[in-house]
């Protein structure tokens, strides 16, 4: 890609990864436009303050990509805009006429701009006639969101980030913060460095890279957090710590949910017994709550993607409304939302069962209310389809165009298969991506190109409700368009030319500020009125601001609900009894595993823009498997062999990593890796697709499956000049890098020898072509390069074992211009060059530095994370490994024994 001059050559906008929302400057470094822009973060966001997380300081890596789709398509074939344009609004327009509104979806996510967001909610919902509008978010923050409403009759975050910092106990239920918010986790971990008074407690199953800054880690049972908060609701009533006034004037419903409390968890043995805990552990929680009026219950996907995830956010919320700690600096229930724009998707309404700007079907009035702003013709009058819902609806024949924008339901959907069914039944497929090869792109009739982050302009709320621009600096590559102009332009297409008619994304975001304000008059959390009618000028240079900003607060709120008051009809919070539950898929003889899933440090989703990074591949290179060693060694699994998981609706191929991070009969498995990075490691193909009766959330935690190891397979690793398609291997992961092609695989025994000759035949013809080979009888290692002019262009290892290799020597001669030496010639088929040291797994990304340069530096007496800084700059810059460096770090008792 050649850049070419825009106006700005440099400016401020928002990090397009996770929910903390850190601002980043991102700048043309010369005049000669050709160079990657530079990212750095933005000293004056009060998410950041400058800090970026390693997935942000890489940004400039995934600006460009190889794989862009630059051109709309339509059956496989490049046509103009026009074209494609009146394909989708044809076809839209025929549905609708036979078989009504109801046949048409979006399905969105929380990873496009808010203006995109609204237009998209505005078509369906005014126009089009259908709340077939859900999106990603369904799969993330529902759960969230429906124990927020039933709790304070509104989708209202009372909290911020320096509650964060402020508070004197903090309790983080399902939360890999350290590994998914990296930023706060450190603002959190710097403010316990301050004052290591306060606590922390982490409750997950699984012992994370969070835990690491805990007081105390209760491993609880997979999906038994509710009977935690139920049990400290009924303690603090046994402990006298209620707050009786705040009860009394400003909630409903607390007798029935403390009798259900008192039933549910009757004693602290109990609760224990059934969270699989030591009573030591929760009396020590259930102390330090009473003791502390200043907690935070901060929480995330280990409490929402669950069977009963609801139930779970209202057990914490009870919690807080019963001893007041709401509302106040320091306190109260934190949902912390994962992608960057979940909220602004939350508040233009874009799920199936809202309306628009925190406005329900339900809300009396609102329906009436949002035909008159918008001047709709064809009102949606009841919810439409959650996600799991809207698929199966695709596959009965129900739903018959989707238009699919800026998610990957083929990777992050339960059960893969039925998803596959749902788009190959629906007569049409639209996909808006920037990618051109995704596992969901594949499926389509129709796809649009979009602008991505560097080229979009709009805005973004993070987990602190603050607004925060996004600034496009470079252009669009090839035809992409923005999304909100591919949308508007169907809508006119559809006869909708006024509603639709918007010259810039700033008109989109004063209506849609002007809705939410629209007859609100203080009824409605979300009134962000102060910018209904904002100026270009004054949008693009619109400053982060929490809402609500009514009219004449232009300053916005940092803290929801300080005077009591919340959004439901008598202005009180609800209560809600809450009777614990597991989830709904025990595990049993036949599926002895239980299968929680979740994220790694530094790759994002299904990896379409992290896995341009070949530096953040490094830190976990092939999709895992964490097993416990016990149940490994009852398996007959070694460590980094190839392991088989089934459940009834698929099965994977995943590499072991033996780890007492996990309990004996749990297993965890990152979702990252889609079919363009490996063949068979898609997770979502194990989970079925049981969700929230309340949220529709998928239960993605909790997955019972049978486990084995894989036999009679020779590993092996192959490095190439080109692209290979290794159809005959039984796994392959191509593991990003910046030269080459550099794949791990797996062949069944017997097969390498044919395999062999598939990849041999590849060079037929070419001349001058020799190969090196290195075979040991004994070890059954076999090494083969193969050489063109000097200059290595394939290179195969096979061994029985896995072998610890480390590959990026060798995928660098890929790129040597250098012909190669004797003694390189050598080297590579050792494995190890002489004169370059090896590293070992990468721990440190900003800086490559490994694990075995950790642990030479330890032995020989680096005993603190400052002299590991000082001599190797690992954990200096971006600092989410501190976590991880810490292990290496000798204890004081392993010191002086
Ligand atoms: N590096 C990185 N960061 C990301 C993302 C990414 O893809 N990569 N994605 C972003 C998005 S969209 C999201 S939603 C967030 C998610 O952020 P998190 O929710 O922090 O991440 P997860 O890894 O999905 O799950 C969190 C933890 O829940 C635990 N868990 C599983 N079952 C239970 C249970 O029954 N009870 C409890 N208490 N815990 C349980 C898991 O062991 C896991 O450690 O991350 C965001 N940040
Ligand atoms: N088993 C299991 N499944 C899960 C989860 C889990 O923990 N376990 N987590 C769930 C959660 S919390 C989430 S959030 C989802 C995430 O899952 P997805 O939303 O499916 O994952 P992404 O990789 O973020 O997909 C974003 C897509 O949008 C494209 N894109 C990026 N920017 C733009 C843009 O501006 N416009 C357009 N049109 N396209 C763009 C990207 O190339 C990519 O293809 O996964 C969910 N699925
Ligand atoms: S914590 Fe990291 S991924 Fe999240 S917004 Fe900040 S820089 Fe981006
Ligand atoms: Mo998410």
């Amino acid at each position: 890609m050649t850049v070419t001059s825009t106006t700005a050559t440099s400016v401020k906008t928002t990090c397009p990864y996770c929910g903390v929302g850190c601002g980043v400057n991102l700048s043309l470094p010369s005049a000669s436009m050709d160079a990657l822009p530079p990212v750095s973060g933005d000293l004056d966001h009060p998410a950041n303050f400058g800090r970026l997380c390693v997935k942000g300081s890489s940004l400039a890596q995934t600006i460009q990509s190889d794989d862009r789709l630059l051109t709309p398509r339509v059956n496989g074939q490049p046509v103009v805009w026009a074209s494609a344009i009146e394909t989708v609004s044809a076809k839209i327009s025929q549905v609708i006429k036979e078989h009504g509104p109801n046949a048409f979806a979006f399905y969105l996510s929380g990873q496009i701009l808010t203006e995109d967001y609204y237009v998209a909610n505005k078509l369906a919902k005014g126009f089009i006639g259908t709340a077939n509008v859900d999106t990603n978010s369904r799969l993330c923050m529902a759960s969230a969101v429906v124990g927020y409403k039933r709790a304070f009759g509104s989708d209202t975050v009372p909290c911020n980030y320096e509650d964060l910092e402020r508070c004197d106990l903090l309790i983080m239920v399902g939360s890999n913060a350290a590994w998914t918010h990296p930023i706060l986790y450190q603002r959190i971990a710097a403010a316990k460095k301050q004052r290591p008074a306060m606590k922390i407690v982490v409750i997950d199953p699984r012992e994370t890279a969070t835990c690491d800054i805990a007081d105390l880690h209760l491993a609880i049972k997979p999906g038994s957090d509710a009977a935690i908060f139920s049990f400290l609701l009924q303690y603090s009533s046994q402990a006298d710590i209620l707050d009786g006034d705040f009860i009394a004037h400003h909630t409903n419903g607390f007798a029935d949910a403390l009798a259900q409390a008192h039933e549910s968890t009757p004693t602290l043995s109990a609760t224990a017994a059934f969270c699989g805990v030591s009573e030591q552990d929760l009396a020590s929680l259930a102390r330090w709550w009473c003791d502390t009026p200043n907690t935070v219950t901060f929480y995330s996907q280990g409490v929402n993607q669950s069977s009963s995830g609801v139930d779970k956010c209202n057990a914490i919320i009870n919690c807080h409304l019963a001893t007041g700690r709401i509302g106040k600096e320091g306190a109260g229930p934190f949902s912390i939302t994962g992608q960057p724009n979940a909220m602004g998707g939350r508040e233009v309404g874009g799920l199936a069962n809202q309306l628009a700007a925190h406005m329900d079907f339900a809300t009396p009035g609102a329906q009436e209310l949002v035909q008159r702003f918008w001047q709709a013709p064809n009102m949606a009058t009841e919810n439409g389809l959650k996600a799991v819902d809207l698929f199966q609806a695709m596959e009965e024949g129900k739903v018959k165009v989707v238009w699919i924008m800026s998610t990957n339901p083929m990777v992050s959907l339960p059960d893969t298969a039925q998803v596959r069914r749902a788009l190959e039944k629906c007569e049409l497929v639209i996909v808006s991506d920037c990618k051109a090869h995704t596992d969901t792109t594949v499926m389509a009739d129709v796809l649009f190109p979009a602008t991505g982050w560097s080229e979009k302009d709009g805005t973004v709320t993070n987990s602190e409700r603050r607004i925060s621009r996004q600034r496009g600096l470079l252009p669009a590559p090839g035809d992409a368009k923005h999304d909100w102009w591919a949308i508007c332009e169907v809508a006119k297409r559809l006869g909708y030319q006024s509603a639709f008619s918007y010259r810039n994304v700033h008109e989109i975001f004063a209506e849609h500020a002007a809705l939410s304000a629209f007859e609100n008059n203080g009824k409605r959390d979300f009134d962000i009125g102060h910018f209904s009618q904002i100026t270009k000028a004054e949008y693009d240079a619109l400053t982060p601001v929490q809402w609500p900003v009514p009219k004449g607060r232009p300053e916005g709120t940092k803290r929801m609900f300080e005077e009591g008051r919340f959004f439901t009809p008598d202005g009180r919070a609800r209560f809600v009894p809450i009777t614990p539950a597991l989830p709904k898929n025990a595990t049993s003889q036949e599926w002895p595993f239980m299968l929680n899933t979740g994220r790694v440090r530094d790759q994002w989703h299904t990896m379409t823009r992290t896995g341009d990074a070949a530096s953040l591949a490094k830190h976990t290179a092939q999709p895992y498997v964490e097993i416990h060693p016990k149940d490994a060694k009852r398996l007959g699994i070694k460590d980094k062999t190839l392991v088989r998981l089934t459940s009834p609706y698929g099965e994977v191929l995943l590499k072991a990593k033996l780890s007492r991070a996990v309990a004996p009969t749990n297993v965890f498995a990152p979702i990252h890796w889609t079919q363009q990075f490996a063949n068979a490691s898609v997770v979502s193909n194990l989970i079925p697709q049981v969700v929230d009766p309340l949220s529709g959330q998928p239960e993605s935690k909790h997955t019972p499956v049978q486990l084995e190891a894989v036999t009679d397979i020779c590993y092996g690793m192959v490095v190439s000049t080109t692209e290979l398609t290794l159809s005959d291997c039984l796994y392959w992961c191509l593991v990003p890098s910046e030269q080459g092609f550099h794949y791990e695989v797996v062949w069944p025994q017997g097969q390498t020898q044919m395999a062999l000759k598939a990849l041999n035949k590849r060079l037929k013809g070419v001349e001058q072509a020799e190969w090196l080979e290195y075979a040991n009888p004994v070890t059954q290692q076999l090494r083969l390069a193969q050489i063109v002019q000097r200059r290595l262009v394939l290179l195969v290892y096979l061994h029985p074992q896995p072998e610890a290799i480390v590959a990026d020597w060798l995928v660098s001669t890929l790129a040597s211009a250098e012909p190669l030496s004797t003694q390189d010639r050598i080297a590579m088929l050792v494995g190890a060059p002489a004169n370059v040291e090896e590293k070992g797994d990468i721990i440190c990304s900003c800086y490559q530095v490994g694990s075995w340069q950790i642990e030479k530096a330890v032995a020989d007496g680096a005993c603190s994370l400052e002299t590991l800084g000082t001599q190797l700059k690992c954990g200096t810059n971006c600092g989410s490994c501190l976590p991880e460096l810490k292990r290496f770090i000798p204890t004081a008792t392993e010191l002086s024994a």
